[in-house]
């Protein structure tokens, strides 16, 4: 009876820390990685020549990503991210790097091919003015969905650098020739150093309040068709954000635990028949 309290003292122990772990990784504050399913700092820009692009947050091989449905092969998907609604506007002038995760996929299952693309920054009153950083490629001719491509553009210059308290933006673009989507991961924000600049934390709990709402409305319509792509093709290639491998190791070590208390508890159990 004595063992069987410990055994479940120590259960009870573990399914609480086993609990605090999710809670802890979400905190990660340097990071957007859509998980909570938000990107309302992210939208389309709408020029002339702009693709009429179609947002959602969908799974991607474990991770949710910011998935951009492309509509038209003539026109340049723009996407919008707007560094001043996710990092605090005192901390704007610290940043001179943007660094992001991007898949290719082409929704026809055929090869992704050529995409070409670029990424630009500008702030309100034109501080700074439109700058553009050094064009990007992803190319492929045999898989329907890109390999994770780590895009990183930095902007140093004087004239470049966001101004605080200055609404200021990055631009991810994909040159028109075709509807291949784009899947957006893990965008983070680097000083001069290197170092990522924390998000605002308040903005984070913003999000998780308008998680529910753009995680159904990305399942309902291209999470499905996206993860089986996704397995099908790169299955072990996309990176998992996350704390899955903490998840797996505590799992472990929980086991171990529980079973050596098992095999101590039956023992002595034995030991007491024997004597008795
Ligand atoms: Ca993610």
């Amino acid at each position: 009876m004595k063992h069987l309290k410990r055994i479940m003292t120590i259960i009870v122990a573990l399914t609480i820390v086993a609990l605090m772990i999710p809670i802890s990784a979400m905190a990660a504050t340097d990071t957007v990685d859509f998980e909570d399913g938000n990107y309302d700092a992210f939208f389309l820009r709408m020029d002339s020549d702009s693709d009429n692009s179609i947002l959602s947050v969908v799974e991607l091989n474990g991770s949710k990503a910011l998935k951009v449905d492309v509509q038209d092969a003539n026109k340049t998907p723009k996407i919008q991210i707007q560094v001043s609604d996710l990092v605090n506007s005192k901390k704007l002038d610290q940043i001179e790097t943007i660094e992001l995760d991007l898949v290719i996929e082409n929704p026809e299952n055929s090869p992704v091919g050529e995409n070409y693309g670029g990424i630009g920054n500008f702030g309100e009153g034109h501080y700074p003015n439109w700058s553009q950083g050094e064009d990007w490629s992803i190319i492929d001719s045999e898989k329907s969905i890109s390999s994770v491509t780590k895009l990183s553009r930095t902007f140093s210059k004087a004239s470049e650098k966001f101004r605080n308290n200055v609404k200021s933006s990055y631009v991810l673009m994909k040159w028109m020739g075709n509807t291949n989507d784009m899947y957006i991961d893990n965008v983070r924000f680097l000083d001069k150093d290197g170092n990522p600049i924390e998000l605002k934390v308040a903005e984070a709990e913003a999000m998780a309040n308008t998680a529910d709402d753009s995680i159904d409305n990305a399942n309902d319509n291209t999470a499905d068709d996206s993860t089986d792509n996704a397995n099908d093709n790169t299955a072990e290639e996309l990176p998992e954000t996350g704390n899955n491998i903490l998840i797996i190791i505590f799992i472990a070590v929980a086991a171990v635990i529980i079973l050596f208390c098992v095999i101590i508890f039956m023992k002595k159990s034995r030991l007491n028949k024997s004597n008795s």
